[in-house]
């Protein structure tokens, strides 16, 4: 069944591209670069097409072609290689009744490869985080819901911890015309076309070291345990559906878990311009969580991301909405509008506002007479990290952000009238 969906839409891009385009000419080679070029992500051509390689994102997801991407990258023979990475000490305060205070790690480490090869590109692409190591139960966060640590209770008010393998994936990319391309992508775990670039992988959010509370409306399928991606890049637009493993991953962090491919999504993404680049996306999500193992999830999102860069600083800002509609239960939309400006490489700063309905909040206490409701919680934060000037590979911040939140009424028993959280972060990030 899968293969026959992913054959179809192989076959489906095909004819679309001989309908567009009757015509194709000789293809260039999808990657032209010499060693000059190769330190200059802005001039190499991509994993999955003839563009910037600074417009690829997590998994096949675009940016601005003017984002700035940290990390280092090399020449080695026919292969490039990019490396980026960051680790995050952090001590984290939340207020009122329901926060807690926790110091902990996270941490993400990013190897990929590319080459040429007879008629297109392959790509190679693995990401590694230790944030198991802080323990099952991740992080303390305020109206933070989604995943599990022990298979039987909600993660609530607190962030799950990342797998240690949160992508290792393989991609190969074919021009079909001086302007087009079509490519594919396999990941055991990867990122299927669904949402805008995570995170911890786009220029607006990277530097904020917490979670967005719209995490599970917007970019959780980032790590899915199985995927395959096909996609149509003509010039500034890309068409690409993925199947992939709906079951969010669960408690065991170091275990990558294959499933069936039993979930789908399709995504069209455009860069207008090279500061531009927005994406709708929809997808049917299969029995997404261990505790509910009944319901599917049909979520849509939307996004708009502008990138301005400057002589020596870069300001990003992403506009995003996710619904997601369960087979069985409430609707709930999640809006974000999140920013980083970096002057100079030393200064950033950075802010995220939230506004997202939420009706986990009670499912640890089912008796609860607020159980299974919706509430709507708004959060907004700010933050700011120093980067101490450096001549290496990597560089070393100091920062810290404050959030606050707007409740409904009904929640203030719960988490107090006026909750606010705090967070304050050693970083070592490379560059
Ligand atoms: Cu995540």
């Amino acid at each position: 069944m899968t293969t026959l969906r992913i054959s179809a839409l192989v076959l489906f891009l095909y004819a679309a591209q001989v309908l567009a385009d009757p015509a194709p000419e000789i293809p260039p080679s999808n990657s032209a670069m010499d060693s000059d070029t190769a330190m200059n992500s802005h001039m190499m051509s991509g994993m999955y097409g003839n563009h910037p390689m600074s417009r690829e994102a997590s998994g096949t997801s675009w940016q601005p072609d003017s984002s700035v991407q940290e990390g280092i990258h090399n020449m080695d023979g026919d292969w490039m290689t990019m490396v980026h990475g960051f680790a995050n000490a952090i001590y984290d305060n939340q207020g009122g009744p329901r926060g807690q205070a926790k110091s902990f790690s996270n941490s993400m480490l990013m190897v990929m490869a590319q080459r040429d090869v007879e008629g297109g590109t392959i790509g190679l692409r693995s990401m590694v985080s230790l944030d198991p190591l802080m323990g099952k139960s991740g992080y303390p966060e305020l109206f933070q819901t989604g995943e599990t640590a022990d298979g039987k209770t909600y993660l609530i008010d607190r962030q799950h911890p990342h797998n240690l393998f949160m992508e290792l994936a393989a991609t190969y990319s074919t021009p079909i015309s001086s302007s087009s391309s079509i490519f594919i992508y396999a990941g055991l775990p990867g990122e299927p076309a669904l949402g805008p670039a995570a995170f911890m992988h786009r220029f607006s959010g990277q530097d904020n070291v917490e979670a967005p509370i719209t995490h599970h409306w917007l970019d959780s399928t980032h790590v899915t345990n199985g995927v395959v991606t096909v996609g149509y890049v003509v010039k500034n637009w890309k068409l690409e559906s993925s199947v992939f493993h709906g079951r969010e991953p669960d408690q065991y962090r170091y275990q990558i878990e294959p499933g069936k491919l039993d979930s789908n999504s399709v995504r069209l993404s455009y860069n207008p311009t090279p500061n531009w680049s927005m994406q709708v996306s929809y997808g049917h999500i299969t029995s997404p969580e261990a505790l509910e193992p009944d319901v599917n999830v049909n979520r849509t999102t939307a996004s708009v991301t502008s990138n301005i860069p400057g002589d020596d600083t870069n300001w990003q800002t992403t506009l995003a909405w996710g619904r997601n509609a369960p087979s069985a239960g409430l609707s709930s939309n999640a809006y974000l509008i999140e920013s980083a400006l970096s002057l100079g490489h030393t200064h950033t700063f950075f802010g995220r506002g939230e506004l997202v309905d939420k009706d986990e909040l009670f499912a640890n206490t089912p008796t609860s007479p607020l159980a299974g409701e919706n509430f709507r919680v708004g959060k907004v934060s700010a933050g700011y990290i120093y980067d101490f000037p450096s001549d290496f590979n990597y560089k070393i911040g100091v920062g810290g952000l404050l959030s606050r939140y707007s409740i409904p009424t009904e929640l203030t028993p719960t988490y107090g009238a006026n909750p606010s959280s705090m967070m304050l972060f050693v970083r070592v990030k490379i560059q």
